[in-house]
């Protein structure tokens, strides 16, 4: 039997590496992009050990020489695009590159699919973002989007393209709506990491407190590798189809912070309101303060997701719990600055 090759384009994120991993338990070749292939250190790859079973090639996604290039050279069977400007608050700062990237760089890959006439399968990364909050109530795909930040038109605008491919031209491509997902491997710019990170730095005595914004922001928050396993099984489902990504269980900041800081032992209890909360511990130490530089301009209150959807047609579960997930995230940080020092 001849190995899928799959291409990656966004490999040296969280999502990119996961899924590099599983495809190569898989006996895929993996080929993998970023802007500049020569000069990524690919920090995730070294991390879970699998840098040197890749090969790699630069792409720029707003150039769609660069991307018709490197889809004729690598012909994969299997394509799965994860790059972009990915941080929400950021979007309001950079509207431009954050719509460009997602929008044109997905129309990019669909248009060179279609101009090679590519037999490729192509799975999209969007986002639960488009629906805006969701108030409790499950998102599926049914649920209309409401998108609030730049990065949500963007992931939206992105999400609609494909989908008029997939009409117009019969293309195998799907969107999988993925509601937030975490591990060790996540950026530092998103909250959780900074909380795990934080955690693992009081733990070894180098930082004392972390400063957040919104505490009572609800997030569906599953484990990374339980999400490109999704993705990978909506590629391998005869019909191509979009589907929610999500837990169906949500949590607030303040319960990630407390679950993190459990893990290292400390019990935080909240006193004040607004920005002038506090969390502290049990020995009177405060370790976490509001400072509003954290607060977006506009806020999704909640996201919750219904994956209903997958589960039935693709036979998906998530593995991981809430509870696992943090303190595996938080143990991988302890470990790792106890590498470091
Ligand atoms: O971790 P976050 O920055 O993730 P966010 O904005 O929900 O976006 C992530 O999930 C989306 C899918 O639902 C993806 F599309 C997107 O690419 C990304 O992966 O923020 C989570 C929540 C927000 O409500 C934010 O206001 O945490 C709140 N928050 C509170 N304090 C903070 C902080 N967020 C960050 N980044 N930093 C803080 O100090």
């Amino acid at each position: 039997m001849v190995n899928k090759t799959a291409l990656i384009c966004g490999i040296s994120g969280q999502d990119g590496a996961f899924l590099a991993q599983f495809l190569l338990s898989k006996d895929y070749k993996v080929v993998g992009t970023s802007r500049d292939a020569r000069a990524s250190s690919f920090r995730n790859l070294v991390r879970l050990k699998i840098r040197e079973q890749l090969s790699y090639e630069s792409m720029s996604l707003v150039d769609f020489r660069s991307v018709a290039q490197v889809l004729d050279k690598v012909r994969p069977d299997e394509i799965y695009n994860f790059a972009g400007q990915s941080s929400l608050g950021l979007s309001f700062q950079m509207p431009v590159e954050t719509l460009e990237s997602h929008a044109l760089g997905t129309l990019n890959i669909l248009e060179a699919i279609r101009f090679l006439k590519l037999k490729t399968r192509f799975f999209n990364a969007s986002s639960g973002e488009c629906f805006g909050s969701t108030d409790l109530s499950h998102a599926n795909e049914e649920t209309r989007f409401h998108p609030q930040s730049p990065y949500a038109v963007a992931k939206a605008a992105a999400f609609w393209t494909l989908a008029n491919y997939r009409e117009a031209y019969g293309l195998h491509a799907c969107s999988g709506l993925l509601f937030n997902h975490e591990s060790h491997l996540r950026g530092f710019e998103f909250v959780t990491r900074k909380i795990t990170h934080a955690a693992a730095n009081i733990k070894q005595g180098l930082q004392q407190k972390v400063s957040l914004g919104n505490l009572n922001a609800r997030r569906d928050w599953g484990h990374a590798e339980d999400y490109v396993r999704c993705m990978w099984l909506m590629l391998q489902h005869d019909k191509a189809e979009d589907y929610v990504i999500a837990t169906g269980k949500s949590h607030t900041v303040r319960e990630f912070v407390e679950c993190a800081f459990n893990a290292i032992d400390l019990k935080i209890t909240w006193h004040g309101t607004g920005v002038d909360e506090v969390g502290v511990d049990q020995n009177g130490m405060t370790r976490v303060c509001v400072n509003p530089d954290f607060f977006r301009l506009v806020e999704v209150d909640v996201l919750l997701g219904d994956a209903s959807k997958a589960r039935q047609q693709l036979g998906w579960s998530c593995k991981h719990t809430f509870a696992e997930m943090v303190n595996d995230m938080v143990s991988k940080d302890v470990e790792r600055l106890k590498v470091k020092s």
